[in-house]
């Protein structure tokens, strides 16, 4: 069934006020490929409006729970009531393996400096020097990262200071985020910070040398539901050493080490791109985008690197581990797509699975009808070359910008400025640059920013969807009305689905999810309920 998407726009924001009913029509766009692969503008990293009900998250979540808490021996205290703490722990599904039992892993704590109404009054700093100090005796950690919700940064607390004290106290690496919840319009805000911190207080400081020939840093990948394992196997296999990678199953020595790389490959461009660009300038480490989800998408990635390095002999390695992955790729999706093609999907997560997840979808003959971002910026939509025309309002100016110099002493060039010039020639290698979404997206689709709540329902009701892609706060809602809900940030307690075996595995769920006959023979309670209580609830 084919609807014209400018009847849905009107349909999903003719109920809002005025006002809103504005704001929301630039924040739904129609695909359409221009001239020169233009594509429409849309508004984006905007503040919601209240009582739309966002699928957002805070710039807390974005600093503690998805940049620095993957990585397993730095301790994360977060310095707040309990419920920011305890409501933040444990519930992204990024793994981590270390080498032995007897090597830190501080992922499965919840520490918090747990301020009371006192301490709202009088102030916290104190409590949490005495957190800090019990944290340090009975963790012994390298490093304590502190994070700040809501309510200490509107007392004033100063972290910063906290942090510079027990550095030296204790003698060991302490630092501190001003990530307050409120501090930017989602969790995009709290990346930044954390990419700053990261950026400031660790990277550098480790000086192992690495005699590989290919060092690389993936950066954005956060090893969910064990993506990140899958991608070092794989590069492993093609003779690629990976340094560090921001964040996942990462150390505080690998991060600290990272400027030994020659080239930092990004994942999630929107979680990460400000330390590829710090790291770039001050140590002269040039990066490019990479996606490894979905497996044309991956070999593509792997190709990149490939070309990048320019050495024959890594190139035939590559070749070979695609030509023995594919092969067993295909067996599962030529199965799989006989069963899928044709079916439809929605896809409506972060800052870059929206994008990355309808390669898979494609693989398998699906198609995307309907896609955005929780809180991407409009360079994720449209790709980087809109970033000169992007206004900075009040809200990004609210996030510290570094000035960052070439190292004096560690700065070098990784490639001439020939090299450079020759692959941001090759449109295909996406050096220094992200296309975005939309470039890849057919024309005439919907892309919604930052959706709602009941816009959600609307599109559902007018596509009925084969299958929606969201996120745990979605999901119930979504199958209540009948649609197989895949949730793409924690991955269903599935995956992993990045790099080929990723892909095989995602080909079997989704086959699965969306041939599943289970929700169709459901009748909703509300559908069986008198008309009297239908009226009251229509009311
Ligand atoms: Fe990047 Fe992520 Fe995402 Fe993200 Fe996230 Fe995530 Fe995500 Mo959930 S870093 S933007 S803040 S790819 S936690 S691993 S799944 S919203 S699309």
């Amino acid at each position: 069934m084919s609807i014209d998407p400018r009847v849905v726009k009107e349909e999903l924001i003719q109920i809002y006020p005025k006002k809103l009913r504005q704001k929301r029509s630039e924040q739904i766009v129609i695909t359409e490929h221009g001239e020169g692969g233009s594509v429409p503008e849309i508004k984006a990293n905007v503040r919601s409006s209240p009582g739309i009900i966002t699928q957002r998250g805070c710039t807390y979540a974005g600093c503690k729970g998805v940049v620095i808490g993957p990585s397993r021996d730095i301790l994360s205290i977060t310095h707040g009531p309990i419920g920011c703490g305890f409501y933040s722990w444990l519930t992204r599904r990024n793994q981590t393996r270390p080498p032995s039992l007897e090597d830190p892993n501080f992922i499965n704590y919840c520490l918090s400096s747990d301020i009371q109404e006192e301490n709202i009054v009088f102030g916290g700093e104190k409590k949490l020097k005495e957190a800090i100090r019990e944290a340090a005796k009975l963790f012994n950690p390298k490093a304590i990262a502190l994070f700040s919700t809501c309510p200490v940064g509107l007392i004033g607390d100063d972290v910063h200071a906290v942090a510079r004290d027990m550095k030296e106290e204790l003698g060991i690496n302490v630092f501190g985020f001003s990530c307050e919840g409120y501090r930017g319009v989602s969790q995009s805000a709290g990346h930044h910070i954390a990419n700053n911190g990261v950026f400031k207080h660790v990277v550098g400081l480790n000086e192992t040398p690495h005699e590989e020939k290919f060092k690389i840093n993936m950066l954005g990948e956060y090893n969910i539901g064990g993506d990140g394992f899958v991608l070092e196997e794989l590069l492993v296999r093609c003779g690629i050493k990976q340094i560090s990678t921001f964040s996942g199953n990462s150390t505080y020595d690998t991060m600290a080490n990272a400027h030994t790389a020659d080239l930092n490959l990004v994942m999630c461009h929107r979680s990460i791109n400000y330390v590829a660009e710090m790291m770039e300038k001050r140590f002269g480490i040039p990066w490019m985008k990479v996606n490894f989800i979905g497996a044309s998408a991956s070999a593509k990635s792997l190709r990149r690197i490939g070309e990048y390095f320019e050495d024959e002999g890594l190139k035939a390695r590559i070749e070979e581990v695609i030509a023995e992955e594919m092969a067993k790729v295909e067996a599962t999706r030529a199965i799989v797509k006989s069963r899928c093609e044709g079916k439809t999907a929605m896809l409506f997560v972060g800052g870059s699975r929206a994008h990355h997840y309808q390669q898979l979808f494609t693989e398998i003959g699906m198609k995307t009808i309907a896609a955005g971002y929780e809180f991407g910026h409009r360079d994720d939509y449209e790709g980087r070359k809109v970033l000169p025309g992007i206004k900075v309002d009040a809200d990004s100016r609210n996030i510290e910008e570094l000035e960052i110099v070439p190292d004096p002493e560690r700065f070098r060039e990784r490639r001439t400025p020939e090299q450079i010039a020759r692959m941001e020639s090759m449109t295909e290698m996406e050096f220094r640059d992200y296309i975005g979404m939309m470039p890849e997206m057919d024309s005439d689709t919907l892309v919604i920013d930052d959706l709602s709540h009941h816009e959600t329902e609307r599109l559902l009701e007018m596509y009925k969807p084969d299958i929606f892609c969201a996120g745990i706060k979605e999901k119930f809602g979504v199958q209540k009305m009948g649609i197989p809900c895949k949730q793409l940030h924690s991955y269903d307690y599935g995956g992993p689905y990045a790099g080929f075996r990723g892909a095989i595995n995602f080909f079997k769920d989704i086959d699965r999810m969306v041939n599943m006959k289970i929700w169709s023979y459901v009748d909703p309670p509300w559908k069986a309920a008198s008309e009297q209580v239908q009226e009251v609830a229509a009311d």
